[in-house]
C-alpha cells in the first residue's frame, strides 16, 4: 500500500481497508447519493470507527448504543473530508468522494470485501478488534489502489442473536427490516398497539443493540479511542430534551418524544 495514502487513512481512522468497486457494482443501493459516485470508480476505501464507550457511560441509559454518542454522520463526514483533501492533493488527476450510512455502497459488503472482519448472522459487520461496534464510512475513488481482501467471512453461526432477538426478526438472510425494532421506533406517526408495546418492553427509545449484547464476538470488543464520541456521550432521553446532533434527529422530534412517551407511560 502506498505509505502516503496510510498515513492520511491512519489519522482518519483506526482501522481501513480496500476493496474492488466492481465487487461491489451488481449490490449497489437505489438511493440519491448514488449520483455522487465517480463514474469510473475503481476503489472503496472502508474505513471503521468503533464507538463503543466505558460501562459508566450507559448508566441509567434508555437509547441505544450507537446513539449514545454525537451523529455518527457528522463526524465520519468531517473526518473523511479531511483526508479526502489531503488524497486530492497528492493526486490531483483522481476523484475521491466520501459516503457514510446515505450511501449506495452496501457498507457491510464494503467491509467484508476490504477484509476488515466477518459477517454476524444478525447481518451486521464485526471487526475482529472492535466487534459490531463500528460505524463504517468509505471513500470511492478512481485511483486503482491494492486491494486488502475479497473473500467473505462468516460468524460462529452460534445462533444466540436470532434466540434474543424480541420480534423474531431474524432469518436466514438477516433481519426483516419491518420486523426489526430499530426500524419500528423510527417509524413517523401512530404505532400499532403490539409496536408500542415492543417498545415498552425493550425499554429503549431510540434503535436496539440485543443482537449486538448476546453476541459472543462481542465480548472482548475493544473501546472506542475516537475523541468526538468518547467527549460526546448522552446515555438517557427525557421529555424536553435536546436533539440537535443527535443520531435520533433526522426523524424529528415528534418520533423521540413519542418513544419516551410510550416508555413513561404506566
Ligand atoms: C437500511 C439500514 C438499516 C435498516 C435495515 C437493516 C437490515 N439489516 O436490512 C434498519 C433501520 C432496520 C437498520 C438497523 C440497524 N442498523 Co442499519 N443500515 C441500513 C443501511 C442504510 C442500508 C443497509 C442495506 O440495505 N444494505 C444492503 C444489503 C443488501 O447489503 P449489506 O448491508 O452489505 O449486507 C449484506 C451483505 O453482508 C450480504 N452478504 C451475505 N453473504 C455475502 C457474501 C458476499 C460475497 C457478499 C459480498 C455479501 C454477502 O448479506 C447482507 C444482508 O443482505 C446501512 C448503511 C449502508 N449504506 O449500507 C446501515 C448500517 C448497516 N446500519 C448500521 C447500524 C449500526 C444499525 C443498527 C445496529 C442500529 C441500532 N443499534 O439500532 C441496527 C441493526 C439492525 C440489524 N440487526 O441489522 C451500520 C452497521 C455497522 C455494522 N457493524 O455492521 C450501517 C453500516 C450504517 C453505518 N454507516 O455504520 N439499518
Ligand atoms: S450471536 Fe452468534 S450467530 Fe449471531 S452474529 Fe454473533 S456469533 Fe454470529
Ligand atoms: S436490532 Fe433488535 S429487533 Fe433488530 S434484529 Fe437485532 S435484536 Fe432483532
Amino acid at each position: 500500500m502506498n505509505k502516503k495514502i496510510a498515513r492520511v487513512m491512519d489519522s482518519a481512522a483506526p482501522s481501513w481497508g480496500v476493496c474492488d468497486f466492481e465487487a461491489l457494482r451488481s449490490r449497489l443501493i437505489d438511493c440519491r447519493a448514488k449520483s455522487r459516485l465517480p463514474e469510473d470508480a475503481k476503489r472503496v476505501i472502508t474505513a471503521v470507527f468503533p464507538y463503543l464507550l466505558s460501562e459508566e457511560n450507559y448508566e441509567n441509559s434508555n437509547i441505544s448504543k450507537y446513539a449514545v454518542v454525537s451523529d455518527y454522520h457528522t463526524v465520519i463526514n468531517s473526518r473523511l473530508q479531511k483526508a479526502v483533501e489531503e488524497l486530492r492533493e497528492l493526486f490531483p488527476d483522481d476523484k475521491f468522494v466520501t459516503f457514510t450510512d446515505n450511501s449506495p455502497i452496501p457498507e457491510v459488503s464494503a467491509a467484508l470485501l476490504s477484509g476488515l472482519g466477518v459477517m454476524g448472522e444478525n447481518s451486521l459487520f464485526i471487526h475482529e478488534k472492535y466487534g459490531t461496534y463500528v460505524f463504517i464510512g468509505e471513500i470511492v475513488t478512481t485511483l486503482p489502489l491494492e486491494c486488502t481482501g475479497s473473500e467473505v467471512k462468516f460468524c460462529a453461526r452460534c445462533g444466540k442473536c436470532r434466540e434474543a432477538c424480541p420480534t423474531h426478526a431474524i432469518g436466514d438472510r438477516g433481519p426483516d427490516p419491518s420486523k426489526c425494532l430499530s426500524a419500528i421506533n423510527q417509524k413517523k406517526g401512530e404505532l400499532t398497539p403490539e409496536e408500542e408495546k415492543l417498545i415498552k418492553d425493550s425499554g429503549c427509545a431510540w434503535g436496539c443493540d440485543i443482537c449486538q449484547t448476546v453476541c459472543p464476538m462481542n465480548r472482548k470488543a475493544a473501546l472506542s479511542e475516537i475523541k468526538e464520541f468518547i467527549e460526546s456521550a448522552v446515555p438517557r432521553v427525557e421529555s424536553g430534551c435536546e436533539i440537535s446532533g443527535r443520531a435520533y434527529e433526522w426523524r424529528g422530534k415528534k418520533v423521540i418524544e413519542r418513544n419516551i412517551a410510550i416508555l413513561e407511560k404506566d
